[in-house]
């Protein structure tokens, strides 16, 4: 009945066991996605939420799942629309309520269009409801609708819940520690991921639009087993990879630009997230190459610090360190790289305790005029996943089963008039997603070509090919 290849019963119901472990009892309201408009009566392209789909694996839109462990029979019950003939010739075929129980666990399951008189019923005699508010008033009227339903109960001898959980609070922390059933979903994403990095880069030539690059990679993605990307996709020649969120992607790729392309797939909703830069005619100029290997000493500095302890941050700060030498090597800028780190450090105290205003004095010059975002995110079904970053001041440590991106960078703007020229123009950003481990860090990206040597053999391998296809 699923249309996800990658369907497996008894991964959610692991998921949903272990979710119902972490309650205190009480009652889940996990609601699914809804359908979004496009434009005139074309949809968005249809995503499930990630948190639902993680813990019911059913796609249909506008469904609703509960879960509550305290009940005899019904721990898990699904709302789901209904079958229907009509709807389904038009719209795509639908489990029902019979399909949510036989081929997706529910214990109990009913049309949603019944949800109004039956939810009350499973919420009331609950002291905490778990419910996530904040991101879709719709979505809260309803809810305040349903627990009113419940207070109305009263007289008939039953209570409504007195306290309001935040279900985030267990779900995204088991979402950010992957066991083995995300990772070979996220191992698959990051191999696909990485073919459509290398097929993409054998494809260039001078001349070719940027977003007939990025056809190169979507294609070899969703060839290999992906059904969707995972983010839209960056592919930004010259100068335009110095914009960090580029994504108009319809310039021409000219002979002697790089390439830089952020990119990634997903599988069973797991995501990959790549970027990787090549010279847009299959080698490397002098000045490219030297920007290039600061980036890549610093992000292979900072895939070794992944491992168990070490604070979240002191990825970020690797990067720093390796990226302000080679700035000051490339004469970017001057000085001792320590003591522009520390005066950088000093100043960002210095604005937070508002000591220093950023509008009136003036900031020291360091590496953040070309390294100006962090270095690291978490993935996962999100490509920017969920999961605690900090505790007050504290860092958290990363520990065995996060995921992370480690993605530093070098953007030297054209504009700049503060640089040597034949830097001017160079963007490189190289971005790999790695697994911590009890022992080494696991690149789950380590496909993607990724050396100055690998990217030019795989180019000039890719140019033969084209030649002999002619
Ligand atoms: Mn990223």
């Amino acid at each position: 009945m699923s249309s996800s290849a990658h369907f497996n019963a008894d991964i959610f119901k692991r998921r949903r066991a272990e979710f119902m472990k972490r309650m205190v009892g009480g009652v889940a309201v996990i609601p699914a996605q809804s359908m979004r408009l496009r434009n005139g009566d074309v949809y968005f392209e249809y995503r499930q939420d990630s948190d639902f789909f993680y813990l019911t694996g059913f796609e249909e839109p506008g469904s609703l799942a509960i879960l509550t462990p305290g009940h005899a029979e019904h721990k898990f019950v699904l709302f789901v629309p209904p079958r229907d003939k009509t709807m389904e010739i038009w719209n795509g075929r639908r489990a029902g309520p019979e399909g949510a129980k036989s081929v997706y666990g529910a214990d109990a399951a009913f049309a949603i269009e019944e949800i109004e008189k039956v939810l009350p019923d499973y919420v009331k005699n609950n002291k905490v409801l778990y419910v996530h508010l904040g991101d879709d008033d719709e979505f809260e009227k309803r809810v305040m609708g349903w627990l009113n339903k419940v207070r109305a109960m009263k007289r008939q001898g039953h209570n409504a819940p007195t306290e309001l959980h935040d279900p985030s609070e267990i779900l995204h922390e088991m979402r950010l520690i992957k066991n083995d059933d995300d990772l070979g979903f996220m191992r698959a994403a990051g191999k696909l991921g990485s073919a459509g990095h290398r097929a993409a880069m054998a494809a260039t030539r001078p001349g070719m639009f940027e977003y007939q690059v990025q056809a190169e990679f979507e294609y070899a993605c969703k060839k290999g087993g992906s059904q969707r990307l995972g983010y839209p996709s960056i592919v930004a020649s010259g100068d335009n990879a110095n914009i960090l969120h580029y994504h108009e992607n319809n310039m021409v790729c000219k002979d002697g630009d790089l390439i830089l392309m952020d990119a990634g797939c997903e599988v069973a909703m797991y995501t990959s997230d790549i970027t990787r830069c090549w010279p847009v005619n299959g080698k490397f100029s002098a000045a490219q190459k030297e920007v290039y290997e600061w980036v890549l000493k610093a992000q292979l500095a900072s895939i070794d610090k992944c491992r168990p302890g070490v604070p979240f941050m002191d990825v970020h700060w690797k990067s720093v360190e390796v990226l302000t030498e080679g700035m000051v090597a490339m004469g970017l800028l001057k000085g001792d790289p320590k003591k522009i780190i520390a005066d950088q450090k000093q100043w960002d105290e210095d604005v937070k305790n508002k000591k220093k205003d950023p509008k009136n004095d003036k900031a020291p010059k360091s590496y953040r005029e070309f390294y100006m975002h962090n270095t690291s995110h978490w993935l996962g079904m999100d490509v920017h996943d969920v999961g605690v970053y900090r505790y007050g001041e504290k860092w958290r440590e990363l520990a065995p089963g996060c995921v992370l991106t480690v993605e530093p960078g070098i953007y030297i703007a054209a504009e700049r008039d503060d640089v040597p020229a034949k830097y001017k123009g160079i963007g490189v950003r190289i971005e790999d997603d790695v697994l911590v481990t009890k022992g080494d860090p696991e690149v789950l990206t380590k496909d993607a070509p990724k050396t100055v040597s690998e990217i030019e053999a795989v180019m000039a391998a890719g140019a033969r090919e084209l030649v002999g296809s002619r």
